[in-house]
């Protein structure tokens, strides 16, 4: 054993950064952004003037809820995919004609009692059924809820957060999952001006950067990291080639720093990275759904074309 108190660490958190740190070019899944602090963090991230996807897919939703729900009447569930506080769902709930059910899938049970309750008090005929699974690891629907027609939710351009191969063979996992006639609504961050991508990942503020910063802190407090948090700087760079935002930490000086029991050294200039945030034109988006077995329907976007909403039927 490395280290006394291995036994206790969240194991998969812990293979995952001592596999990563491990690498020539070292990385950090994205995925462990969102525990409590960066969760409120990404939640402050969607109120930032520069960060316009949340303004651009909240007001697409509420010009054509109506639309997009269209003929998902009393038999259909709607299922949202990482529906975090479900603020999104809210608005189609507000102008859907009474649903079955909505099933909101997510990691953090914590999260998914926060929102029944809310939804419970705010839509009090509503039944309301938290599905607590990984929905990026295999997964089904519980029975009741396949049995019925469905509606899939998955707002937020979190695909983008995939590489294409990866969100491809997600989409294929969701539409087996929705079963034959499903229906998924997918909000696509837009291909746009650098200049106002770089803008949503660099604020002036800060908030971007305590998000990606918080991923070494949480390594600290979960896995007995030894990270100077000033000794890393955040970055986030477009690369136009592959159609990505990149965030990465960069190491200020050469130092070393213990995660999981192991010590890693950094270069100065060393870089981890953390995220990527893949963004579609349209018609490149609509072909990856095609390439997972979807048939890509209506698309909405707002006005300013900044983000995209998308219908994807399943023969
Ligand atoms: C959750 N996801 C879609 C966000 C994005 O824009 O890729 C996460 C994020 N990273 C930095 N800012 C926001």
């Amino acid at each position: 054993m490395e280290n006394a108190f291995a036994s206790t660490w969240p194991e998969g958190f812990a293979a995952d950064v001592l596999d990563g740190l491990s690498r020539p070019s070292k990385r950090l899944s994205c995925r462990y952004f969102y525990d409590a602090e960066g969760s409120s963090l990404f939640d402050e991230i969607t109120r930032l003037p520069d960060y316009y996807p949340t303004r651009a897919e909240t007001a697409i939703l509420e010009a054509h809820a109506a639309e997009i729900l269209d003929g998902a009447g009393e038999e259909t569930t709607l299922v949202e995919f990482g529906s975090g506080s479900c603020r999104k769902t809210e608005i189609l709930l507000e102008r859907g004609d009474g649903l079955a059910a909505y099933a909101p899938i997510d990691i953090c049970a914590a999260a998914l009692e926060e929102a029944r309750a809310r939804l419970a008090r705010r839509f009090p005929d509503l039944r309301v059924l938290p599905i607590v699974a990984d929905f990026s690891a295999s997964f089904a629907l519980p029975r009741e809820i396949a049995r019925g027609r469905v509606v899939g939710f998955f707002p937020g351009s979190t695909i983008g957060n995939f590489t294409p191969a990866e969100a491809s063979l997600l989409l294929a996992a969701i539409r087996r999952a929705l079963g034959p006639g499903g229906r998924l609504v997918i909000g696509v961050d837009l291909k746009k001006d650098p200049a106002r991508l770089l803008a949503a990942y660099n604020d002036p503020r800060g908030v971007t950067a305590a998000f990606n910063l918080n991923l070494l802190a949480r390594i600290n407090r979960e896995l007995g990291g030894g990270f100077d948090l000033d000794g890393f700087g955040h970055q986030a760079i477009y690369d136009a080639a592959e159609g990505r935002i990149e965030m990465r930490l960069v190491s200020r000086r050469w130092q070393q720093a213990e995660a999981a029991g192991r010590a890693f050294g950094f270069r100065r200039g060393e870089a981890i990275h953390t995220e990527n945030s893949y963004k579609y034109a349209v018609d490149e988006f609509r072909a990856t759904a095609r390439a997972a077995g979807w048939s890509p329907r209506r698309v909405w976007t707002d006005e300013a074309a900044l983000f995209s909403v998308h219908e994807l039927l399943s023969a």
